[in-house]
Protein backbone atom coordinates (compact mmCIF):
# COMPACT_ATOMS: atom_id res chain seq x y z
CA UNK A 1 0.00 0.00 0.00
CA UNK A 2 2.74 2.40 0.83
CA UNK A 3 3.86 1.96 -2.98
CA UNK A 4 0.77 3.32 -4.12
CA UNK A 5 0.18 5.95 -1.42
CA UNK A 6 3.82 7.42 -2.76
CA UNK A 7 2.54 7.05 -6.82
CA UNK A 8 -0.33 8.87 -5.96
CA UNK A 9 1.81 11.33 -3.75
CA UNK A 10 4.32 12.29 -6.62
CA UNK A 11 1.52 12.39 -9.08
CA UNK A 12 -0.24 14.95 -6.90
CA UNK A 13 3.13 16.85 -6.88
CA UNK A 14 3.62 16.70 -10.65
CA UNK A 15 0.16 18.45 -11.21
CA UNK A 16 1.03 20.68 -8.80
CA UNK A 17 4.45 22.21 -10.04
CA UNK A 18 3.36 21.67 -13.62
CA UNK A 19 0.31 24.26 -12.09
CA UNK A 20 3.10 26.51 -10.54
CA UNK A 21 5.81 26.38 -13.62
CA UNK A 22 2.75 27.68 -16.02
CA UNK A 23 1.55 30.45 -13.12
CA UNK A 24 5.08 31.84 -12.26
CA UNK A 25 6.83 32.24 -15.67
CA UNK A 26 4.15 34.43 -17.48
CA UNK A 27 3.74 36.30 -13.78
CA UNK A 28 4.64 39.91 -14.90
CA UNK A 29 3.08 41.23 -11.68
CA UNK A 30 5.54 39.48 -9.60
CA UNK A 31 9.35 40.81 -9.49
CA UNK A 32 11.66 38.91 -11.54
CA UNK A 33 14.28 36.51 -9.06
CA UNK A 34 11.35 36.78 -6.70
CA UNK A 35 11.92 33.15 -4.51
CA UNK A 36 8.61 31.50 -4.35
CA UNK A 37 8.27 28.61 -2.08
CA UNK A 38 5.10 26.29 -1.58
CA UNK A 39 5.32 22.84 0.50
CA UNK A 40 2.52 20.09 -0.16
CA UNK A 41 1.12 18.19 2.89
CA UNK A 42 -0.26 14.30 2.52
CA UNK A 43 -1.85 13.46 5.50
CA UNK A 44 -2.60 8.66 5.47
CA UNK A 45 -2.79 5.73 7.58
CA UNK A 46 -1.58 2.83 7.43
CA UNK A 47 -2.38 -0.13 9.35
CA UNK A 48 -4.78 2.58 11.49
CA UNK A 49 -1.50 4.92 12.13
CA UNK A 50 -1.01 8.29 10.79
CA UNK A 51 1.36 9.41 9.01
CA UNK A 52 2.22 13.03 6.97
CA UNK A 53 4.74 13.20 4.06
CA UNK A 54 6.12 17.24 2.79
CA UNK A 55 7.22 18.01 -0.45
CA UNK A 56 8.59 21.55 -1.01
CA UNK A 57 9.12 22.84 -4.59
CA UNK A 58 10.66 26.52 -4.74
CA UNK A 59 10.81 28.36 -7.70
CA UNK A 60 12.38 31.73 -9.04
CA UNK A 61 10.43 33.80 -10.60
CA UNK A 62 12.01 34.46 -14.62
CA UNK A 63 12.71 38.46 -15.63
CA UNK A 64 9.76 38.91 -18.60
CA UNK A 65 10.77 41.15 -21.37
CA UNK A 66 7.90 43.56 -22.38
CA UNK A 67 7.35 47.00 -23.34
CA UNK A 68 5.17 49.60 -24.25
CA UNK A 69 5.25 53.33 -25.86
CA UNK A 70 2.14 55.68 -26.20
CA UNK A 71 2.00 59.00 -28.32
CA UNK A 72 0.90 61.56 -25.47
CA UNK A 73 -0.15 64.84 -27.06
CA UNK A 74 -3.77 64.97 -27.23
CA UNK A 75 -3.66 66.32 -30.63
CA UNK A 76 -1.20 67.29 -33.84
CA UNK A 77 1.05 68.96 -32.57
CA UNK A 78 1.47 72.87 -34.39
CA UNK A 79 4.46 74.27 -35.71
CA UNK A 80 5.25 76.98 -38.18
CA UNK A 81 7.12 76.18 -41.22
CA UNK A 82 10.26 76.52 -39.97
CA UNK A 83 10.43 76.38 -36.48
CA UNK A 84 13.05 75.10 -34.04
CA UNK A 85 11.69 73.03 -30.82
CA UNK A 86 8.75 71.70 -31.98
CA UNK A 87 8.10 68.92 -28.65
CA UNK A 88 6.40 65.53 -29.50
CA UNK A 89 5.61 63.54 -26.24
CA UNK A 90 5.64 59.76 -25.64
CA UNK A 91 5.45 57.48 -22.83
CA UNK A 92 7.54 54.88 -22.06
CA UNK A 93 6.63 51.97 -20.22
CA UNK A 94 8.43 48.93 -18.75
CA UNK A 95 5.74 46.46 -18.39
CA UNK A 96 7.75 43.17 -17.65
CA UNK A 97 8.70 42.58 -14.56
CA UNK A 98 12.24 43.92 -14.41
CA UNK A 99 14.53 46.49 -14.67
CA UNK A 100 15.69 46.93 -18.06
CA UNK A 101 16.99 49.44 -20.03
CA UNK A 102 15.79 50.86 -23.67
CA UNK A 103 18.02 51.47 -26.23
CA UNK A 104 15.89 54.44 -28.48
CA UNK A 105 15.84 55.80 -31.94
CA UNK A 106 13.57 58.22 -33.78
CA UNK A 107 12.58 57.91 -37.49
CA UNK A 108 11.62 61.41 -39.07
CA UNK A 109 11.08 59.92 -42.44
CA UNK A 110 7.59 57.78 -42.12
CA UNK A 111 5.96 57.82 -45.68
CA UNK A 112 2.11 58.21 -46.51
CA UNK A 113 2.21 61.88 -44.82
CA UNK A 114 3.55 64.90 -46.24
CA UNK A 115 6.94 65.54 -45.51
CA UNK A 116 10.06 64.54 -43.27
CA UNK A 117 12.21 65.64 -41.12
CA UNK A 118 15.83 65.29 -41.36
CA UNK A 119 17.76 62.90 -39.08
CA UNK A 120 19.82 65.94 -37.69
CA UNK A 121 17.21 68.01 -37.30
CA UNK A 122 15.67 65.45 -34.69
CA UNK A 123 16.46 64.63 -31.14
CA UNK A 124 15.39 62.25 -28.05
CA UNK A 125 14.89 63.67 -24.88
CA UNK A 126 14.88 62.26 -21.20
CA UNK A 127 12.21 63.90 -19.08
CA UNK A 128 13.34 64.58 -15.71
CA UNK A 129 9.40 63.90 -14.19
CA UNK A 130 8.00 67.30 -14.62
CA UNK A 131 6.16 66.05 -18.08
CA UNK A 132 7.42 68.95 -19.92
CA UNK A 133 10.52 69.96 -21.78
CA UNK A 134 13.51 71.84 -20.95
CA UNK A 135 17.13 71.16 -22.15
CA UNK A 136 18.28 73.00 -18.84
CA UNK A 137 16.86 70.02 -17.22
CA UNK A 138 16.22 67.59 -19.10
CA UNK A 139 18.43 64.64 -20.37
CA UNK A 140 19.44 64.31 -24.01
CA UNK A 141 19.77 60.90 -25.16
CA UNK A 142 23.22 59.93 -26.44
CA UNK A 143 23.05 56.25 -27.39
CA UNK A 144 24.56 55.09 -24.44
CA UNK A 145 22.02 56.84 -22.04
CA UNK A 146 18.61 55.28 -22.38
CA UNK A 147 16.67 55.33 -19.27
CA UNK A 148 16.66 52.15 -16.78
CA UNK A 149 12.61 51.26 -15.74
CA UNK A 150 11.67 48.36 -13.56
CA UNK A 151 8.67 46.72 -14.38
CA UNK A 152 8.58 45.37 -10.68
CA UNK A 153 8.50 48.20 -9.06
CA UNK A 154 5.36 50.39 -8.91
CA UNK A 155 6.11 54.11 -9.75
CA UNK A 156 9.69 53.32 -11.58
CA UNK A 157 8.63 51.26 -14.69
CA UNK A 158 7.26 54.56 -16.85
CA UNK A 159 9.22 57.37 -18.04
CA UNK A 160 8.09 60.63 -20.32
CA UNK A 161 10.21 61.22 -23.47
CA UNK A 162 10.32 63.91 -25.90
CA UNK A 163 11.06 64.00 -29.36
CA UNK A 164 12.13 67.66 -30.14
CA UNK A 165 12.26 68.86 -33.83
CA UNK A 166 13.66 71.78 -35.74
CA UNK A 167 11.08 72.13 -39.07
CA UNK A 168 11.92 73.34 -41.80
CA UNK A 169 10.74 76.13 -44.29
CA UNK A 170 8.55 75.70 -47.41
CA UNK A 171 5.94 74.12 -46.11
CA UNK A 172 2.29 74.70 -45.97
CA UNK A 173 -0.69 75.21 -43.47
CA UNK A 174 -2.38 71.52 -43.07
CA UNK A 175 0.89 69.25 -43.75
CA UNK A 176 1.55 66.92 -41.26
CA UNK A 177 4.60 64.27 -40.57
CA UNK A 178 4.87 61.12 -38.78
CA UNK A 179 7.54 60.73 -36.05
CA UNK A 180 7.80 57.42 -34.94
CA UNK A 181 10.19 56.41 -31.50
CA UNK A 182 11.32 53.34 -31.23
CA UNK A 183 11.86 51.72 -28.09
CA UNK A 184 14.29 48.41 -27.70
CA UNK A 185 14.99 46.53 -24.43
CA UNK A 186 18.95 46.47 -24.15
CA UNK A 187 18.30 42.83 -22.73
CA UNK A 188 16.89 41.27 -25.56
CA UNK A 189 18.68 43.38 -28.32
CA UNK A 190 22.15 42.58 -26.36
CA UNK A 191 21.12 38.77 -26.98
CA UNK A 192 19.62 39.18 -30.35
CA UNK A 193 16.35 38.21 -29.51
CA UNK A 194 14.68 41.60 -29.93
CA UNK A 195 10.86 40.61 -31.52
CA UNK A 196 11.82 36.18 -30.97
CA UNK A 197 8.60 36.06 -28.84
CA UNK A 198 9.15 33.33 -26.66
CA UNK A 199 12.88 33.47 -26.66
CA UNK A 200 14.57 32.55 -23.16
CA UNK A 201 17.66 34.22 -22.67
CA UNK A 202 19.54 31.96 -20.03
CA UNK A 203 20.95 34.19 -16.79
CA UNK A 204 20.22 37.33 -18.63
CA UNK A 205 17.59 38.29 -15.96
CA UNK A 206 17.73 40.59 -12.77
CA UNK A 207 20.08 38.68 -10.95
CA UNK A 208 20.95 35.71 -12.88
CA UNK A 209 17.38 34.64 -13.40
CA UNK A 210 16.65 33.67 -17.30
CA UNK A 211 14.62 36.51 -18.90
CA UNK A 212 12.23 35.75 -21.72
CA UNK A 213 10.92 37.89 -24.52
CA UNK A 214 7.36 38.42 -24.07
CA UNK A 215 4.91 39.40 -26.60
CA UNK A 216 6.23 42.39 -27.50
CA UNK A 217 9.39 41.28 -28.53
CA UNK A 218 10.98 43.16 -26.07
CA UNK A 219 10.12 46.16 -28.93
CA UNK A 220 7.99 49.21 -29.01
CA UNK A 221 7.17 51.94 -31.15
CA UNK A 222 4.45 54.64 -31.43
CA UNK A 223 4.53 57.39 -34.14
CA UNK A 224 3.27 61.08 -33.17
CA UNK A 225 2.10 64.04 -35.55
CA UNK A 226 3.25 67.34 -36.19
CA UNK A 227 0.80 69.51 -38.16
CA UNK A 228 2.22 72.93 -40.46
CA UNK A 229 0.01 75.84 -38.91
CA UNK A 230 -0.40 79.13 -40.55
CA UNK A 231 1.36 81.70 -38.33
CA UNK A 232 3.50 84.85 -39.05
CA UNK A 233 4.46 88.38 -38.06
CA UNK A 234 3.64 91.32 -39.84
CA UNK A 235 4.75 95.09 -39.77
CA UNK A 236 3.54 97.92 -41.05
CA UNK A 237 5.23 101.44 -40.50
CA UNK A 238 3.17 104.34 -41.51
CA UNK A 239 4.71 108.50 -40.73
CA UNK A 240 2.85 111.93 -39.48
CA UNK A 241 4.48 115.22 -40.80
CA UNK A 242 4.10 117.91 -38.30
CA UNK A 243 6.16 120.71 -39.49
CA UNK A 244 7.12 123.88 -37.82
CA UNK A 245 3.87 126.09 -39.22
CA UNK A 246 1.33 124.11 -38.18
CA UNK A 247 0.97 121.81 -41.10
CA UNK A 248 2.40 118.64 -42.33
CA UNK A 249 4.97 119.49 -45.55
CA UNK A 250 8.54 117.83 -44.85
CA UNK A 251 10.62 120.32 -44.56
CA UNK A 252 13.53 121.35 -42.02
CA UNK A 253 12.89 121.54 -38.73
CA UNK A 254 9.64 119.20 -39.13
CA UNK A 255 8.33 116.60 -37.09
CA UNK A 256 8.22 112.59 -38.41
CA UNK A 257 6.29 110.50 -36.11
CA UNK A 258 6.68 106.78 -36.74
CA UNK A 259 4.33 104.49 -36.48
CA UNK A 260 4.76 100.79 -36.59
CA UNK A 261 2.38 98.35 -36.30
CA UNK A 262 3.46 94.57 -35.58
CA UNK A 263 0.56 91.84 -35.51
CA UNK A 264 1.27 88.39 -34.71
CA UNK A 265 -1.56 85.92 -36.12
CA UNK A 266 -1.80 82.12 -36.81
CA UNK A 267 -1.63 79.62 -33.65
CA UNK A 268 2.55 79.53 -32.88
CA UNK A 269 4.07 81.81 -30.23
CA UNK A 270 6.30 83.71 -31.26
CA UNK A 271 9.55 84.24 -29.51
CA UNK A 272 12.77 86.54 -29.30
CA UNK A 273 10.85 89.11 -31.28
CA UNK A 274 12.79 92.36 -31.62
CA UNK A 275 12.02 95.59 -33.16
CA UNK A 276 14.72 97.52 -34.65
CA UNK A 277 14.42 100.65 -36.80
CA UNK A 278 17.50 103.02 -37.56
CA UNK A 279 17.17 106.71 -37.60
CA UNK A 280 16.52 107.56 -41.52
CA UNK A 281 19.20 109.50 -42.72
CA UNK A 282 19.57 113.76 -42.98
CA UNK A 283 17.01 113.13 -39.55
CA UNK A 284 17.95 113.49 -35.72
CA UNK A 285 16.46 111.00 -33.11
CA UNK A 286 14.11 113.10 -30.65
CA UNK A 287 15.37 111.75 -26.91
CA UNK A 288 13.12 110.15 -25.70
CA UNK A 289 10.36 109.56 -28.10
CA UNK A 290 9.42 106.01 -28.09
CA UNK A 291 6.17 104.86 -27.10
CA UNK A 292 5.23 101.29 -26.56
CA UNK A 293 1.11 100.93 -27.09
CA UNK A 294 1.66 104.38 -25.75
CA UNK A 295 3.77 103.67 -22.67
CA UNK A 296 6.86 106.03 -22.74
CA UNK A 297 10.24 103.97 -22.99
CA UNK A 298 13.50 105.50 -21.89
CA UNK A 299 16.11 105.92 -24.14
CA UNK A 300 18.68 104.10 -21.82
CA UNK A 301 19.02 100.16 -21.58
CA UNK A 302 17.40 100.02 -18.23
CA UNK A 303 15.44 96.48 -18.28
CA UNK A 304 13.19 95.63 -16.52
CA UNK A 305 12.09 99.08 -16.36
CA UNK A 306 11.15 98.80 -20.02
CA UNK A 307 12.72 96.65 -23.05
CA UNK A 308 13.29 99.52 -25.55
CA UNK A 309 16.86 101.76 -26.55
CA UNK A 310 17.85 103.98 -28.47
CA UNK A 311 21.64 103.84 -29.82
CA UNK A 312 22.55 101.05 -27.39
CA UNK A 313 21.31 98.23 -28.70
CA UNK A 314 21.74 99.11 -32.31
CA UNK A 315 23.91 102.23 -33.71
CA UNK A 316 21.24 105.24 -34.50
CA UNK A 317 18.20 102.85 -34.13
CA UNK A 318 15.34 102.02 -32.00
CA UNK A 319 15.27 99.16 -30.71
CA UNK A 320 12.28 97.17 -29.32
CA UNK A 321 12.98 93.79 -27.67
CA UNK A 322 9.06 92.54 -27.37
CA UNK A 323 10.22 89.16 -25.79
CA UNK A 324 11.74 90.68 -22.89
CA UNK A 325 15.26 88.95 -23.01
CA UNK A 326 13.88 85.84 -24.12
CA UNK A 327 11.71 85.73 -21.32
CA UNK A 328 8.05 86.40 -23.03
CA UNK A 329 6.48 83.67 -25.68
CA UNK A 330 4.38 85.93 -27.39
CA UNK A 331 0.72 83.94 -28.37
CA UNK A 332 -1.19 85.00 -30.88
CA UNK A 333 -3.32 87.00 -31.63
CA UNK A 334 -1.43 90.10 -30.47
CA UNK A 335 -0.95 93.73 -31.34
CA UNK A 336 1.93 95.74 -30.68
CA UNK A 337 2.01 99.86 -31.79
CA UNK A 338 5.31 101.39 -31.61
CA UNK A 339 6.00 104.93 -32.28
CA UNK A 340 9.28 107.08 -32.01
CA UNK A 341 10.13 110.49 -33.63
CA UNK A 342 12.94 112.35 -35.65
CA UNK A 343 13.62 115.58 -36.92
CA UNK A 344 14.43 116.57 -40.45
CA UNK A 345 17.97 117.89 -40.51
CA1 LIG B 1 16.79 42.97 -16.25
CA1 LIG C 1 7.09 61.61 -43.33
CA1 LIG D 1 11.20 67.92 -17.97
CA1 LIG E 1 14.78 101.85 -22.06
Amino acid sequence: MAIQTNNRLTCLLSVLIASLYSQLVFAAGVPANTTISNTATVDYEIGGVAATANATVTFTVVELLDVSLLWQDAANVSSSSRQNNVVITYELTNIGNGSDQYLLAVDGAIAGDDFDIAPIDLEIWIDNGDGLWSSATDTLYTGANGPVLNGGVAGSDAIVIFVVADVQAGLSAGELSNIQLNATSDTANTAGQTGNVGAEIIGAGDGGVNANVGLTGAIANAAGTIEIVSSGVSINKSVTVIDTLGGNDPHTGAILRYRLDVQISGSVAIDNLIIVDPTPAVTTYTPGSIRLNSAVQTDAQDAPADYSDFNVSNANSITVDLSQGSAVSIAPPATFIIEFEVTIN
